[in-house]
Parts: structure tokens; C-alpha cells; sequence
């Protein structure tokens, strides 16, 4: 069974970042280590939340895990909370990584032009390093704006796209893929540029018109897991893509939703069915 650590907080309330990665990823038949960062009431958007530092436990717990020799076909990291722990978490990198393992970094920091709460231009800088030691990035593109000095624009083209990509892999970052891209009217997706193969990508589905919490966390926990069962990253923004949408619709459609998050536990088993389709083709 492949093997996953994945690196970000924990909110114990509001299901994203582990509370999404840890379900999703194991369902998808891969065994998720977690190593949480912080651990919080909530997440950001609710008005008031405790948290709690975990950055002293980082080494401890990966000195622990060296003494067991313990591999990771892939390090996924999200939200991360400090500059010190972006610094220690580059530091696990260097302890884990060996030429199988692959390196996914989504630099959770920010949606619509903003950085969430808790963040700085000085740790959209931070983040962007971090994108340096990376295979893979996924950042939205007001995350990339700010990992790069652009100008965030609600209107664009794909030459605004492509250059951002562009910028992206000046970072450091072998594959950068950006998350909600709009090509069209009414349509939405990634677009993303493999530097080694030197090839473009995109997938666009429809735009379902709701902004939702943690469905980033959910797009990259699919996506990383469906790399891990072997799919093409083609394959991958495709089932993660689709996914995503279709739990925000059947959330949408349930009276009783909570406004913090999406119902991913109730589209879990069609997640499961589309990857094993997807894994004969
Ligand atoms: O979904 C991203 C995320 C993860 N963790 C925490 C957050 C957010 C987004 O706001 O606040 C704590």
C-alpha cells in the first residue's frame, strides 16, 4: 500500500486541511500519516477560534519516525500557519525525501484576491519557497499573485494564466498547476505547465456559483491520491475537478448544510467508484 504524509493543521471543527485529507486519501485505498502543524477550535473564517502551536513537536515526532525508517511515496503539505514552520517543514523535506518521493505543495494562504486572516506578504514569500523544493504546486490564483509580485485580476486570458505559470516555475517548482481558472464563461478548472515535459494542461468543468471552505484541501487531497493509485495527472485534475463540483452541488441541495463546509462524506463512495473506473480505463 502506498504511503502518504500529509502536513497541515488540524481544525477540529470545520472540515478542511487533515479533517478532509485524512478521510478522502484513505478512502482512496492510501495510507495517510498526518503530521499536524496547530491544532484549532475552528478554522479561520468563523470569528473567533483558539489555536494552538505544534511547531515544537515537528522534530520530535520526524526524529521518531527516522528512528523507524519509516518512507512516503509523497509529502503533501496545506495550510501551515508560520514562517518558522514553512522553514521546518523544507527541513522534512530534505529528512524524507528520496528520488520516489514526490513533493506536493499547495500553499494554502489566501481566495478572491486576499490572504486569509492569519497570513502577510512576508509569508506569501515564505510559501514561495517552499514551492521551490516542490514537484507539484496547486495554488489558486490569488495565491500565486502573491507568491509572485502579479497583479490579481478578475478578468483574464490565457496568456495572463501562462505567464503566471511561467512565473511559478522561476520559483523552483517542476510541475505548477493553477486551481480556479476560468477559460470560459460559466465554465471552471485548473491550467498547468510540466516544465520537464514542457507541456501545457487544462480541464474546465462547469462553474458551479458557490464559494465553499475546504474545497481546495479537497481538490488536492483527490488529486494526490489518485497520483498515488497511478492515474495521470491528466486523470487526476479531472476526477479531483469533477469531485469537487459534484459535492458542492449535493451540498447546495441540502437544506441542513452547514455554512463552514462542504458534505464530502456523503459523495465519499462515488469518489471511490469514479477512481476504480478510472484505474481499468
Ligand atoms: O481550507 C484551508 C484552511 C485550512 N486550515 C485553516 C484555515 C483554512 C482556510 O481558511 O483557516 C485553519
Amino acid at each position: 500500500m502506498k504511503r502518504i504524509l500529509t502536513i497541515q493543521d488540524i481544525s477540529c471543527l470545520g472540515k478542511c486541511s487533515i479533517t478532509i485529507a485524512l478521510p478522502v486519501i484513505s478512502a482512496m485505498g492510501i495510507e495517510t500519516v498526518i503530521l499536524p502543524t496547530a491544532v484549532l477550535s475552528t478554522h479561520t473564517m468563523f470569528k473567533e477560534f483558539t489555536v494552538k502551536d505544534l511547531s515544537d513537536q515537528l522534530t520530535p515526532i520526524t526524529d521518531h519516525w527516522k528512528k523507524c525508517g519509516v518512507k512516503f511515496d509523497a509529502i503533501y503539505t496545506g495550510y501551515l500557519g508560520t514562517e518558522d514552520e514553512i522553514e521546518e517543514v523544507k527541513k522534512i523535506f530534505d529528512d524524507f525525501k528520496d528520488e520516489d518521493t514526490l513533493i506536493f505543495v499547495d500553499p494554502v494562504m489566501g481566495d478572491n484576491g486576499k490572504l486569509y486572516p492569519a497570513f502577510d506578504e512576508n509569508y506569501a514569500k515564505k510559501n514561495a519557497t517552499l514551492c521551490g523544493k516542490a514537484d507539484v504546486i496547486v495554488p489558486n490564483i490569488t495565491e500565486a499573485c502573491f507568491m509572485t509580485g502579479t497583479e490579481y485580476r478578475e478578468e483574464y486570458d490565457e496568456t495572463y494564466i501562462k505567464e503566471l505559470l511561467a512565473k511559478l516555475i522561476d520559483l523552483g517548482a517542476k510541475t505548477a498547476v493553477l486551481t480556479g481558472v476560468s477559460l470560459s464563461e460559466g465554465k471552471t478548472g485548473v491550467m498547468g505547465y510540466d516544465s520537464e515535459a514542457g507541456e501545457y494542461f487544462s480541464y474546465q468543468n462547469d462553474k458551479v456559483d458557490a464559494l465553499y471552505h475546504g474545497t481546495g484541501d479537497l481538490f488536492a487531497s483527490v488529486t494526490i491520491g489518485a497520483i498515488e493509485n497511478g492515474l495521470s495527472w491528466e486523470q487526476a485534475f479531472k476526477l479531483a475537478a469533477d469531485y469537487t463540483a459534484e459535492t458542492i452541488r449535493v451540498t447546495l441541495d441540502n437544506p441542513k448544510k452547514p455554512w463552514y463546509g462542504v458534505d464530502f462524506e456523503t459523495t465519499i463512495p462515488s469518489l471511490v467508484s469514479g477512481l476504480e473506473k478510472m484505474k481499468i480505463k
